[in-house]
């Protein structure tokens, strides 16, 4: 499996890779499903826009203690593989759904984020833009953070309901009907659009990996699926580029 993986890169001209919350758990980010992620704590509604808009204390609170620790978080061998891969040339793009930032942290240049980015702020009225430093002494004194112009203060995150940033799944779509592989890496592939794109990358007849540690909502359309660790797996192979 690990060989097989290793030729399937080594033959591609046009790797792009999937990612999802299962990449930031080794680095201490809890994932939506997982049996002691997000889901196991806090209601799914926590990332719905109209329970934002309905409750923003209750958001800010939970952004507090959950969303903004991730940008202090640091990358892991997963994200740092990912980045040598692209740098040697191996990988095209990653594509992520992640908010936390942490493949350009591992040095990754060629990114889509397909749910935005949780270090970046905005206004919900004027469109000002504001840093989570900001948000942070915002935080310290008030509930909830507003604009100069009285707007609500909003992450540059997609919530569930809204659409994602058009130009990210223009990328997305045009990687997908180019690679003639796709390496999905921790996700559940039950979160659309994203999960579309493996599908449109293997109707066009690319090799579709999934790589998780438990099932996913695409397994049936797969070449390969690697039901591992990604850590365990992902220093395996990456010892064998390198020997
Ligand atoms: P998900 O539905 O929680 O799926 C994650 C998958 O990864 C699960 O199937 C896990 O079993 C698997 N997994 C977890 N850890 C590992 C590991 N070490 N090795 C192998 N597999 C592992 O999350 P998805 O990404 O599929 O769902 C998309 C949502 C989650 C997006 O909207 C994200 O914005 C959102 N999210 C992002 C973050 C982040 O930015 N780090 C954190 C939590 C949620």
């Amino acid at each position: 499996m690990y060989q097989e993986f290793v030729d399937l890169l080594r033959q591609s001209s046009y790797c792009v890779v999937l990612t999802g919350a299962g990449v930031s758990t080794p680095s201490g980010i809890p994932d939506f499903r997982s049996p002691t992620g997000l889901y196991s704590k806090y209601p799914q509604e926590i990332f719905d826009i109209d329970y934002f808009y309905s409750s923003p204390a209750s958001f800010y609170s939970f952004c507090k203690e959950v969303l903004l620790p991730m940008i202090d978080a640091q990358p892991n061998l997963v994200h740092e593989f990912l980045a040598w891969l692209e740098e040697r040339g191996y990988v095209k793009v990653v594509i992520t759904q992640n908010i936390d930032g942490l493949h350009q942290k591992a040095g990754s240049k060629d990114v889509v984020e397909l749910h935005g980015n949780i270090s970046r702020f905005k206004c919900d009225k004027c469109g000002k833009l504001y840093d989570h430093n900001w948000v942070r002494r915002e935080l310290e004194k008030k509930a909830v953070p507003h604009c100069l112009c009285g707007g609500l203060i909003r992450p540059d995150i997609v919530f569930f309901k809204e659409s994602l940033p058009w130009e990210a799944v223009n990328m997305a779509e045009m990687h997908s009907l180019s690679c003639d592989l796709m390496v999905v890496m921790g996700s559940s592939l039950v979160v659309y659009p994203a999960a579309s794109f493996p599908i449109l990358a293997k109707k066009n007849g690319a090799k579709l990996v999934i790589i998780n540690n438990s099932e996913t909502g695409l397994d049936f359309l797969c070449d390969l699926k690697i039901e591992k660790d990604l850590v365990e797996f992902c220093s395996q192979v990456w010892k064998m580029f390198q020997s």
